[in-house]
């Protein structure tokens, strides 16, 4: 018997106009990769014409940016003056690539500049008065933050007072801003007119970089037209376009989508990371296993990103700066190896306040924890989001609410195995301080319950709280978490999803005979894939099992027959179809396509998400002949 995991459904065509159409055909693409792209929002000839540009072309003025003149006016001032300059950088990955990302652009115009990582514990989220004390006691005037600022007025009163200016670079959405700052460069503040939203902190820190260096640095600026300057794109200085794997490194830590000009650094920064010009990452990149010429940003995801997180989880975000910083690759492998064990640590504390959570919430280890995973993560909608996962034994609460003693650092990530391996929300607090303080809370979601909105409905029993849909926080007095519980089980409960196989999309409906090497370079021109831009997923009908192999950890090896040879497959993480299947079954299957490289050859790979018996899923058998897309 073979048992679909979800319920397919192919994403509705999106109209392109008669001018796009006609790009395409001059382009050479073809109707289902342009059916593809217009899934992604690419409908006119002038979005089909930014998406094939090359990556810089996708690049905004930064001289747009809020506050963009006040800015240049002040560091260029400082500059002048010759004044010791501080920047102050957020201590997670967004955060200390932007941190970076300022004080080397500083750096390359000649300035002195002392990065300045804060400790999560003595420092906390925001401009801290530590780092204000600092700047005083060592004669710095400025202080430059990254991905963090917008909301420390008070802070940047207090050090204004004490002859400091703060200069605030920053991405989160504000509705009111620190007017006593010099300058708040936020392409997120409500009276933005900057034409991206999406940056992250380094993203923003980046285009701060390209402003300064463009404008101030004689060299890089002295190609720029004398006349009608200011309606050129300020040109991107070979230094600012070498940082541009910082920015990308903070984007994808932030989980930005990667669409506009966040593709962009994309593009920019995959280049600057395959060279491997930079020793930290390089040296980061080998301990984790990663081959540099390949890399994508599944591999920042996984391998460099939770890296510099786990530094700033166990006090160790100094150190992830000073890799990001180092110039000597001796100094760089070093510091690598230390980051590295500081990974190692945090990965033990989590395992451990887990299995207390676990506990503590009265719930049976997660039923084979990878399987379930498993559908959360290979199952992501065109849309970026991921359905939830299947709903393991019923009983549970609609939500999972925990209070222990877990360092603040990591109960976001509890929070997150909570969420997938239980498919539902889960809130996890812990103690701020000892003596019985305000408790510090994390939250996650499959997407089913948006969060922000339910802690909006529970403002009045909270100190503060804040974040988007699927991940906030909050603080909240011990006495006020009964009530809020509560409250909190009751409108989970009320907007959990029905019961019933989730939904998978698929982006296009193929015969097995139409899947070929085209269709590979097709998919190809849609990268980088990740957040927002995911893989496009295809469903490919027609197809004999073979071959059924279980392979080490978890996944199935397929050979799947169509009319004339075969495809080989691969299922991750998906044990249970070795048993499911049997050579000669009739299927269809949920896949992105793909190709490995063996021996210098490349072959054809499906991997599979998700199978069917032929003709089963009634969305995909009444598709027409290759989709009809387009
Ligand atoms: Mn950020």
């Amino acid at each position: 018997m073979i048992l679909s995991s979800f319920r397919w459904r192919v994403a509705p065509a999106t109209a392109v106009d008669a001018a796009c159409r006609a790009l395409a055909a001059e382009r050479g693409i073809s109707a289902r990769l342009l059916g593809l792209l217009a899934a992604r929002g690419v409908s006119t000839a002038d979005e089909l014409a930014r998406f094939l540009a090359p990556a810089e072309e996708g690049l905004h003025d930064p001289r747009l940016l809020p506050d963009a003149e006040a800015a240049l006016r002040r560091v260029a001032e400082a500059r002048a003056r010759d004044e010791r300059v501080l920047v102050y950088g957020d201590f997670d990955a967004d955060g200390l690539t932007g941190l970076s990302i300022l004080t080397l652009a500083l750096r390359s115009l000649g300035m002195d500049v002392e990065p300045y990582v804060p400790e999560r514990l003595s420092d906390g989220h925001g401009l801290s008065l530590r780092a204000i004390d600092h700047a005083d006691a060592t004669g710095r005037t400025l202080i430059l933050t990254a991905d963090c600022g917008t909301s420390s007025a008070a802070e940047i009163d207090l050090a204004r007072s004490r002859g400091i200016d703060v200069l605030v670079t920053d991405h989160h959405h504000a509705a009111t801003w620190p007017a006593g700052a010099v300058a708040v460069v936020n392409p997120a503040r409500d009276d933005s007119r900057y034409p991206e939203r999406a940056l992250t902190g380094a993203g923003v820190a980046w285009k701060v970089a390209h402003l300064l260096v463009g404008e101030l640095d004689a060299v890089a600026g002295s190609a720029a037209p004398e006349s009608g300057a200011a309606a050129e794109l300020l040109r991107l200085p070979d230094s600012v376009r070498e940082l541009a794997d910082l920015a990308l490194i903070g984007t994808v830590a932030d989980v930005a989508p990667i669409v506009g000009e966040n593709r962009s650094i994309a593009l920019l920064g995959l280049e600057q990371l395959r060279a491997g010009a930079r020793p930290g990452l390089a040296a980061l990149l080998e301990r984790a296993g990663v081959a540099r010429d390949r890399l994508d940003l599944d591999d920042i995801g996984y391998a460099i990103a939770p890296r510099l997180n786990a530094a700033g989880r166990v006090g160790e975000a100094g150190r992830a700066a000073r890799l990001l910083l180092a110039s000597d690759p001796a100094e760089a492998v070093e510091l690598a190896s230390e980051i590295e064990a500081a990974n190692l640590e945090r990965r033990e504390i989590t395992k451990r306040a887990l299995a207390e959570a676990v506990h503590a919430l009265g719930l049976a280890p997660a039923p084979g924890g990878t399987a379930t995973r498993a559908a959360t993560e290979t199952a992501v909608a065109p849309d970026g989001t991921a359905p939830a996962a299947d709903l393991p034994a019923a009983g549970l609460p609609a939500a999972l609410l925990v209070r222990g003693e877990w360092p603040v650092g990591i109960i976001g990530l509890i929070a997150g195995r909570l969420a997938e391996d239980y498919g539902r929300p889960a809130v996890v607090a812990t103690a701020l301080d000892a003596e019985g303080g305000a408790l510090r809370a994390s939250c996650r979601s499959g997407g089913a319950v948006n969060l922000a909105e339910a802690l909006i409905a529970c403002d009045d029993l909270l100190i503060r709280h804040g974040g988007h849909r699927n991940a906030a926080g909050f603080d909240i007095d011990p006495d006020r978490w009964p009530e809020f519980a509560a409250r909190f089980l009751e409108i989970a409960a009320a907007e959990a999803r029905p019961p019933g196989p989730a939904e998978l999309t698929v982006d296009l409906v193929l015969p097995a005979d139409s899947v070929d090497y085209a269709l590979i370079r097709e998919v190809g021109l849609l990268a980088p894939t990740g957040q927002g831009n995911p893989a496009p997923i295809v469903a490919v009908t027609g197809l004999t099992v073979t071959r059924v192999r279980s392979a080490n950890g978890g996944h199935t090896q397929l050979v799947l027959r169509r009319s004339r040879d075969v495809l080989d497959a691969v299922a991750f993480r998906r044990p249970d179809l070795a048993a499911m299947l049997h050579e000669g079954d009739r299927i269809d299957v949920v896949a992105r396509p793909g190709s490995r490289w063996f021996g210098g050859i490349e072959s054809i790979q499906l991997e599979v998400i998700d199978v069917s018996a032929e003709g089963a899923q009634a969305a995909v058998s009444a598709q027409p002949v290759d989709g009809g897309r387009a």
